[in-house]
């Protein structure tokens, strides 16, 4: 296949100041009618052809300012448009036809059917799959869309923009006109026809402008949509009042669709998103859906600034808008809900999703310089690592430097298709500061790695801090290059107080600013031997190689000021012992663990000045996969099932009284709401819950609660519990079908129920998951569907993925190359679950790298899967 790379960026010949489309809506012959303002960039320039990218498109018709093209001017692929004859004039109009197939789109990129409504996804190149266009993000038109459907069948028509002219045209057809005046590239274009239920709200923005807020879905769960209205307009008002972005339509709309590849897409004026991260309700959403739902509206409102209003030059800039609006969302998360409950959140998510990928076989940089298949890069290191890069430059300049950065950030490209320089340059000249070394995380990729160790000299008073970096995965040491990496510390007296001291050079404040391989820091003045709390919040992404002893960690997750430090020293913790118990299961000794940590987890219950919600993440031991990762080398999954489980058991043992009584005591009373406060005390019930079920040893007290939860949260929890501990009780079974029959009728619901089943630990569960693709609300055709059971078996479900007899793997394949035949990016995001093979042990390797390859060399195998193995492979 064609590689791209960023050193070959060209400008294009043409501009297109304006498009006009005109669609003909029909299930399986949709006429398309575009017609472009063409412009020459440089008049003076001898330019003779136009090149435009078409996908699977079928020309109807072809003319320029009015005339037909004769058949020898053009040349006309189902993937590519070339105009071999052109005017001479600097500016002409081209109109192009094409006939499309939305009913068979199955692969779900550009214009496609979803449960009988029109919808379309154009980002990354999906609107090539449209008519025949620059289909770059680099070339801005304004858009005016005028959409002729069967009345019946799609009474609402949407397109970007503000709505025109509208009516009837006989025949059972009407129409519809949409403009939209802010110029934008094709990625943004979308279109949605079909027979919806809405609901309505308004905005009126800080400087008066009233918006008019629309969110469609399915007729029948309108009430399901309030709550992501709710979010919409907390959305609005909080990018105006912490970046002061205002919206600049007259009009926002939302459309849930079921069949969705992604998340969700920003589209200007009209976000469609998987129905998944609109639809809740107290009976059918558990907490954590509706916090998701809260910031995936977010993140795509707030593209309509970092994104839209400003977009990427080429998609080597993916992170310009997704690394930037992940930033933005998580703020707004951590300000509507708990900040340090936020920050931990995130930073398990980038450890379990992002280190494996930046220390694997997929590894890129922040800002790629080279790519096969965009849609493959749309990873959590662009996404996630890129977010974290933002809030580096924020902890470095300090709020109100960052804000002033933003400021003119938008100010000065507000209408371009910019560069991660043009977006570093802006905090470079708004701080007057050089970011130049900073800007290696944009290009280096890998975990970065940082080891300490300190020293205290009593006599001089001096506290020595030597650091070292290094990496996991990216470029070999040898050639890496040192970043600046901002850690935020304290050094905390005996009591707990935060020590003053003579700072050395290179710490601002609490930012100590380490940009080299190796340095030593060294503070003065200090009487006491201090105790170290770096890298609070997370400050860096890194990984940090310590010289803790359990003494000092158990002082920090007792005293330290910054939460998230407390969180990650009982982490380390937990980590430590499970890694203990790995090796003492894999001699067949018998697994103990330090009965200081399993009481120091009674206590951390107990603790009442700790927030539920950080309670339950403190009483969540490191995940199966984090685990895996830590340990890096000769993985052997069952083992470390078994370390796991054991220490739950053992931790729940030796609580059982003081969690009961924890317990009763954060029952909640009155009406469920959503909020953080409730779904904290729920998440630490919930963990209560497991516990003290692992303590019992049997299913009674689950199915207890799963019988009296009034609201999801519980009841998956208690469900979960029971499917997962106690997977052949008959209370398990009773549970599993109650659930079933309950949501029948609503597979984004059941989706749930396919998860919890994918993920009963031990081989047994292929066999379940291969039953479950029976069942008649799966099919393969449905991301969401794939993704609650394939995916959540291959990439949560480490015992029986990769069950030593190779099943699971069998499975996923079959499945991989299903999935492939239809939809290609489902295919590739549902393989990288094997990027980590090469560190399972070596009879699981094996069987991995085979799987692997009889993947990558069956025939037919899509651009997409194949990019994907080849590089798990290489
Ligand atoms: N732009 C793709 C979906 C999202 O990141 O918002
Ligand atoms: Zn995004």
């Amino acid at each position: 296949g064609t590689v791209f790379r960023l050193q070959d960026y060209r400008p294009s010949d043409f501009l297109i100041p304006e498009t006009r489309l005109i669609f003909r809506l029909d299930p399986r012959e949709t006429l398309v009618t575009a017609t472009l303002s063409l412009e020459r960039r440089d008049p003076a320039a001898d330019v003779t052809a136009l090149k435009l990218a078409g996908d699977g498109l079928v020309l109807k018709s072809i003319s320029i300012d009015g005339k037909a093209l004769a058949a020898d001017a053009y040349e006309a692929t189902a993937d590519c448009l070339i105009i071999k004859q052109l005017p001479s004039s600097s500016s002409f109009s081209l109109t192009i036809e094409t006939e499309i197939d939305p009913e068979e789109n199955k692969a779900l990129m550009g214009l496609y059917r979803s449960s009988g409504n029109y919808c379309t996804q154009c980002e990354a190149e999906g609107f090539r799959r449209i008519t025949y266009f620059y289909d770059r993000p680099d070339v801005l038109s304004i858009y005016s869309v005028r959409i002729e459907a069967d009345r019946a069948n799609c009474p609402v028509l949407l397109s970007n923009g503000n709505p025109g002219a509208s009516g009837d045209l006989g025949d059972g057809r009407h129409f519809a006109e949409w403009h939209d005046p802010h110029p934008k590239p094709s990625y943004l274009f979308a279109l949605v026809a079909g027979d919806l239920g809405v609901i309505r709200d308004h905005f009126t923005t800080a400087s008066g402008k009233p918006v008019d807020l629309a969110i469609y879905v399915e007729h029948g769960k309108e009430e399901r949509a309030l709550y992501a209205m709710d979010a919409l307009k907390r959305s609005m008002k909080w990018d105006e009042d912490v970046f002061g972005c205002e919206y600049d339509l007259d009009v926002f709309n939302i459309v849930a669709v079921s069949d969705f590849n992604m998340g969700a897409m920003e589209n200007k004026g009209l976000n469609v998103f998987n129905d998944k991260y609109v639809l809740a309700d107290e009976k059918t959403a558990t907490d954590v859906d509706y916090a998701l739902i809260e910031a995936i509206i977010g993140h795509e409102y707030f593209h309509n600034w970092t994104g839209n209003r400003i977009t990427c030059r080429d998609w080597f800039q993916l992170c310009l808008k997704e690394g930037l609006t992940v930033f933005r969302d998580h703020e707004f998360s951590a300000d509507q809900r708990s900040r340090a409950v936020k920050r931990i959140a995130e930073v398990r998510t980038l450890r379990t999703h992002q280190f494996p990928e930046d220390q694997g076989p997929l590894s890129h940089p922040v800002r790629p310089d080279v790519y096969k298949e965009i849609n493959n890069f749309y990873t959590t290191t662009i996404y996630e690592k890129g977010s974290e890069v933002v809030r580096m430059i924020r902890t470095l300049l300090g709020e109100q430097a960052f804000r002033a950065g933003m400021d003119l950030y938008l100010k000065r490209h507000d209408g371009d298709a910019a560069t991660i320089e043009d977006f570093v340059k802006s905090f470079e000249d708004a701080a007057k500061l050089d970011l130049s070394q900073f800007s290696l995380w944009y290009h280096q990729n890998g975990t970065p790695k940082v080891t300490l160790s300190t020293a205290y000299d009593q006599t001089a008073g001096t506290f020595t801090l030597h650091l070292k970096q290094s990496a996991i995965g990216g470029p070999a040491l040898n050639t890496r290059k040192p970043l600046l990496i901002p850690l935020v510390f304290g050094l905390l007296g005996r009591d707990g107080s935060e020590l003053a001291y003579t700072a050395p050079q290179g710490v601002d404040g609490s930012v100590i600013r380490f940009d080299a391989m190796e340095k030593s820091f060294v503070f003065e003045g200090l009487k006491e031997k201090p105790i170290l709390s770096i890298n609070r919040g997370f400050s860096a992404p890194i990984v940090l190689k310590d010289d803790f002893d359990v003494a000092h960690r158990l002082f920090l997750a007792a005293h330290d000021s910054d939460a998230f430090n407390r969180w990650e020293a009982i982490n380390a913790l937990l980590m430590d012992a499970l890694k203990n118990a790995v090796g003492q299961e894999k001699t067949g000794a018998a697994l103990d663990f330090p009965p200081q940590i399993l009481s120091l987890m009674g206590k951390i219950a107990e603790n009442d000045s700790l927030e539920p919600a950080f309670r339950a993440l403190a009483l969540t031991p490191p995940s199966e996969a984090d685990l895996a990762r830590e340990i890096g080398e000769n993985i052997d999954p069952d083992a470390i099932y078994a370390a796991r489980i054991a220490l739950q058991a053992s931790i729940g043992k030796a609580n059982a009284a003081a969690f009961e009584k924890i317990y009763a005591a954060n029952a909640i009373n009155g009406p469920f709401a959503p909020d953080a406060e409730q779904s904290g005390k729920r998440s630490l019930r919930n963990v209560l819950l497991d516990y003290l079920s692992l303590a019992d040893g049997g299913p009674g007290r689950a199915h207890q609660s799963a019988m009296q939860s009034g609201n999801m949260t519980d009841r998956i929890a208690a469900l979960s519990v029971l499917a997962h501990r106690f997977p052949d009780a008959d209370e398990t079974r009773t549970e599993l079908s109650r659930f079933e029959h309950d949501f029948r009728s609503d597979p984004l619901v059941l989706d749930k129920w396919m998860q919890i089943q994918a993920t009963i630990p031990g081989e047994q569960t292929v066999a379940r998951v291969r039953a479950l693709m029976n069942h008649p609300a799966f099919s393969m055709l449905n991301p969401n569907r794939v993704r609650a059971l394939i995916g959540a078996f291959s990439s949560a479900n480490q015992t029986a993925f990769h069950s030593a007899d190779g099943s699971g793997y069998t499975l996923f394949a079959e499945v991989v190359t299903k999935a492939d035949e239809r939809n290609p990016q489902l295919a590739a995001r549902l393989a990288i679950a094997l990027r980590s093979w090469r560190s399972l042990e070596p009879v699981r390797r094996e069987k991995a790298r085979e799987t692997l390859a009889v993947m990558a060399a069956r025939e037919g195998c899509s651009i997409d899967l194949s990019d994907i193995l080849e590089r798990t492979l290489a």
